[in-house]
C-alpha cells in the first residue's frame, strides 16, 4: 500500500514567540494554534511540524525533507533575509517549495524585501497571518499529488 505523503512545515528563530509578543504585527495565534491550521489543512496527508531558533537545525531540516518529504513549507522568518547557506541546501531540493509568511515583508523595512528563498520557491503565501498556513499547505498538498501524477505518468508511459 502506498504511504501517506508527508509535507514539512518548517518555521525559523524567534517564531515560537508567535501569540507572546508583538500581537499587532503577528496576531494572537501562537505557533501551536498554526500547526493546527497546518494539520486542518493537510487533506490527509502527514504534517511533520517543527521550528528551530538555530540556522544549523534548520538547515539539517530542509536536508531531511529531501529525502522523507513530498513538498516543503518553510516560513524561514529572519534567515530569508541573510542566509545563503539556507538557500544552497534549499537549491538541493527537487520537491515543491512554498515560502510562507505571516506578514507582507515586501510592505515592510526595506531590508525585509530581500529574500534569500523566493528564487527557488515554488510559490509564496505571504500577509495573511495564520491563514498564510493553510493556504500554503493547501498548495503544497496540490502540488506534491501532481508531482506524484506526473511521476506515475511517466513510468506508465515508460512501460507501454
Ligand atoms: O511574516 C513572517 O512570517 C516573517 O517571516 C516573520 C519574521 C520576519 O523576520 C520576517 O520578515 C517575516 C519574524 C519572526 C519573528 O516572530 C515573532 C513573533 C512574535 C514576536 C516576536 C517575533
Amino acid at each position: 500500500m502506498p504511504q501517506t505523503p508527508v509535507i514539512y512545515v518548517l518555521n525559523g528563530p524567534n517564531l515560537n514567540l508567535l501569540g507572546v509578543r508583538e500581537p499587532h504585527i503577528y496576531g494572537h495565534d501562537t505557533l501551536a494554534d498554526v500547526q493546527t491550521i497546518c494539520e486542518a489543512a493537510s487533506d490527509g496527508d502527514t504534517i511533520v511540524f517543527r521550528q528551530t531558533n538555530h540556522e544549523g537545525e534548520l538547515i539539517d531540516w530542509v536536508h531531511e525533507a529531501r529525502i522523507e518529504a513530498a513538498a516543503l513549507v518553510l516560513n524561514p522568518a529572519g534567515y530569508g533575509h541573510t542566509s545563503v547557506a539556507l538557500l544552497d541546501a534549499l537549491k538541493a531540493l527537487t520537491i515543491p517549495i512554498v515560502e510562507c509568511h505571516l506578514s507582507n515583508p515586501a510592505a515592510r523595512e526595506r531590508f525585509r524585501h530581500r529574500s534569500y528563498v523566493s528564487p527557488v520557491a515554488t510559490g509564496i503565501v505571504s500577509g495573511f497571518g495564520p491563514i498564510s498556513y493553510d493556504l500554503a499547505v493547501r498548495a503544497a498538498v496540490r502540488l506534491a499529488r501532481e508531482r506524484a501524477a506526473a511521476a506515475d505518468r511517466s513510468v506508465q508511459a515508460k512501460e507501454a
